[in-house]
């Protein structure tokens, strides 16, 4: 035998085809003829990440729903290889939900694929893939598409263009996507995977990635080189900063008196709270928390100034007002954390920003110490030698926090009345959890009310997605979490309005077997939007879950004879209906003891809400002209509150 019978007959062992081998003795790369569907599941299920010596596989498997846009193709493939485990879902947007969910509590180190078919199943996604890119959480999208070939066209499902054949629905992922891509040849995707695994695993860069793949595409077969199939590690880079800059955050620290620190979700997913502890411990400089970055500190520490901004603290926004020197870790600085740019009202105030995306870094003319947080935090304390705050002020933040943790106590155990308040709802959750427990909420009255209210020790015990706040992620979401942690109880915290946009994934997570606990909170509407709709003028105008009035036609007739306990056991959920405090602990108790996903109902009185503390405020324009006196003279009030609104240019 020469070389080359050598050499086929060994790739004919090993199931490849040889029909690209080339003429040559030696060929240079061998190839394995496979559909692109079955190319694009053999490469995802070989990649992994890598950050501080462990090793995951970067996707847990794939969620999607079939149609003839997939079901030849990836349905195809992900049949032939079941150790990449297909999950059906009830919906894409909860899908990618799912996806989220899971890759946050993974701290962005692994995460799922969802699929969907052409049309409708691709754009329910888009939804999701906003808030996964607005969140920075990887999430992978392969939607199917129309048929490069065209021939068919239009085909059920295609949105047709006088003007091109080249667009597709898929085209509105655009704007969402951190990558986006087509694959209208077979062998594009040879290029286009490592483009898709370079986005998602990189922390400066990362979010939701769209791959469209056409649904004859999807099916056509090539010689694919071997290679594109072996094991590949991403190693998670932990940035350095540059060490002038680093140098010129420790003199302005140095030079500060009232120094704070705004800790965000990017504290959490470098895994940097233990450098954080060291260095407020050492230096004094208190901080004060976003959504995704509470449980940086435990609840308890002394430094620890709680939620920041519209839904802040007392002490964090007082503490805010006067800062002269702001250090913003892993924070976008949303309008909830900068209290719609009104939070830093010192004249003199500067940032410090330390942040892996250089686009965050550079916000409010910030110094941006561009890098790994962990890194930062380690290089700044040892920098900062023996440098602290004074001790007036140490104690003063000190006091902010157990005075505040005094008022959390009283709204946990309000005074008993006939209907609960939900902060008493949240405290019956939090005195019952474990610290390693999760409580996990996206939209309403409840996520700025855990912001203030809930005692977080553990890092990854406060999920909530308040980057999109989108309703409908809070059961979806879950599951992900569950999946990504099933050691943890999983508390998921949601109104009626947003348990009915969607909570289909209560099924999904019956068939799979990952126990959800969901407290159902019913007050017959969007208490949130409707106090806010109050306090702009508008009475609540719209927001009650109420028949419509004949005599007046307004929205403002009884309640809705809508049994939401009965519809959560419909779909399978073991059901605790309570009605007070005590039923409710009860049914933490049993629902504890409970295998399947439980759900735990409860109706509160939207009226009882917490206030806003210290400088909170959060800007929703005003009409500037009205008929409605109330709208005038919120108008009149707005017109105050903007006064406090501050550009951040030096
Ligand atoms: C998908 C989506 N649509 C609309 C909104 C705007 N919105 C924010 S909170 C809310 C009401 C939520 O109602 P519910 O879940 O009952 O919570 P509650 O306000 O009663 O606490 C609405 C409509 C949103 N966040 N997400
Ligand atoms: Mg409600």
């Amino acid at each position: 035998m020469n070389q080359r019978e050598v050499f086929d007959k060994e790739n004919i062992k090993a199931g490849l085809s040889n029909t690209l081998l080339t003429n040559s003795i030696i060929p240079k790369m061998k190839s394995i003829k496979l559909t692109v569907a079955q190319a694009t599941i053999e490469f995802l299920k070989n990649q992994f990440s890598e950050r501080d010596g462990v090793e995951q596989p970067f996707f847990a498997g794939c969620f999607g729903i079939f149609g003839h846009g997939n079901l030849a193709g990836l349905g195809q493939a992900l049949q032939q290889s079941p150790d990449f485990r297909y999950y059906l879902v009830r919906n894409e947007q909860a899908a990618v939900h799912t996806a989220a969910g899971y890759a946050k509590m993974k701290n962005r180190l692994s995460t799922m694929v969802c699929i969907s078919s052409i049309g409708p199943g691709a754009t329910n996604m888009i939804t999701a893939a906003a808030g996964a890119t607005i969140n920075r959480l990887p999430v992978l999208l392969l939607p199917g598409d129309i048929f490069a070939g065209r021939q068919v066209a239009p085909v059920l499902q295609q949105l047709e263009s006088a003007t091109s054949q080249d667009f597709s629905v898929n085209d509105c992922f655009k704007p969402v996507s951190k990558y986006w891509d087509r694959i209208n040849r077979p062998e594009q995707i040879i290029t286009a995977l490592p483009e898709v695994m370079r986005v998602l695993t990189s922390p400066a860069d990362t979010g939701a990635v769209t791959l469209c793949i056409p649904q004859d595409v999807q099916a056509e077969a090539f010689e694919f080189p071997v290679d594109l199939f072996g094991k590949r590690v991403w190693h998670i880079p932990r940035l350095r900063p540059d060490l002038n800059a680093l140098m010129r955050a420790v003199k302005m620290i140095r030079s500060a008196t009232q120094p704070m620190i705004i800790a965000g979700g990017g504290v959490i997913y470098s895994e940097a709270e233990e450098a954080l502890k060291k260095f407020v411990h050492k230096t004094g400089i208190p901080v004060a928390e976003t959504f995704a970055g509470k449980g940086a500190l435990p609840y308890n520490d002394p430094h620890n100034l709680g939620a920041a901004g519209a839904t802040g603290t007392e002490g964090a926004n007082i503490i805010s007002k006067e800062a002269d020197v702001v250090i913003g870790i892993g924070t976008r600085y949303s309008d909830f954390t900068t209290a719609s740019k009104t939070a830093f009202q010192n004249g003199m105030v500067k940032f410090i920003n330390i942040n892996i995306a250089e686009f965050d870094a550079y916000k409010h003319s910030g110094l941006a110490l561009t890098g790994d947080a962990k890194m930062i935090m380690e290089g700044l304390t040892e920098e900062l030698g023996t440098y602290k705050v004074g001790e007036a002020y140490r104690k003063r933040v000190a006091d902010y926090n157990k005075s505040w943790d005094e008022k959390v106590a009283i709204a946990y155990h309000a005074e008993e009345k006939e209907i609960p308040s939900q902060s008493e709802v949240i405290g019956a959750v939090n005195d019952y959890a474990n610290p390693e427990d999760v409580v996990l909420s996206a939209a309403g009255s409840l996520p700025g009310d855990l912001h203030k209210l809930w005692r977080s020790e553990d890092s990854k015990s406060f999920h909530l997605e308040y980057g999109y706040s989108c309703m409908g992620y809070e059961i979806s979401g879950g599951l992900g979490a569950k999946m990504a942690c099933p050691e943890r109880e999983i508390y998921i915290m949601l109104g009626d309005g947003g348990y009915l946009m969607m909570p289909s994934e209560i099924i999904t997570s019956l068939q799979e077997g990952y126990k959800l606990t969901i407290i159902l909170i019913n007050n017959h509407g969007f208490a949130s939007i409707g106090g806010l709709s109050k306090s702009i003028g508008s009475e609540g105008f719209g927001t009650r879950y109420l028949y419509r009035d004949r005599k007046s036609g307004k929205l403002e007739g009884d309640p809705l004879p809508v049994d939401l306990a009965k519809n959560a056991e419909s779909l399978g959920a073991k059901v605790f209906k309570t009605t007070d405090i005590a039923s409710f602990n009860e049914a933490l108790e049993k629902a504890k003891k409970e295998e399947r996903t439980t759900v735990i109902y409860i109706e509160t009185v939207p009226e009882r809400k917490m206030a806003g503390y210290g400088y909170a405020w959060w800007d929703v324009p005003i009409a500037e002209v009205s008929t409605s006196e109330t709208v005038r003279k919120a108008y009149e009030n707005y017109k105050e509150q903007k006064k406090n609104q501050r550009y951040y240019l030096d």
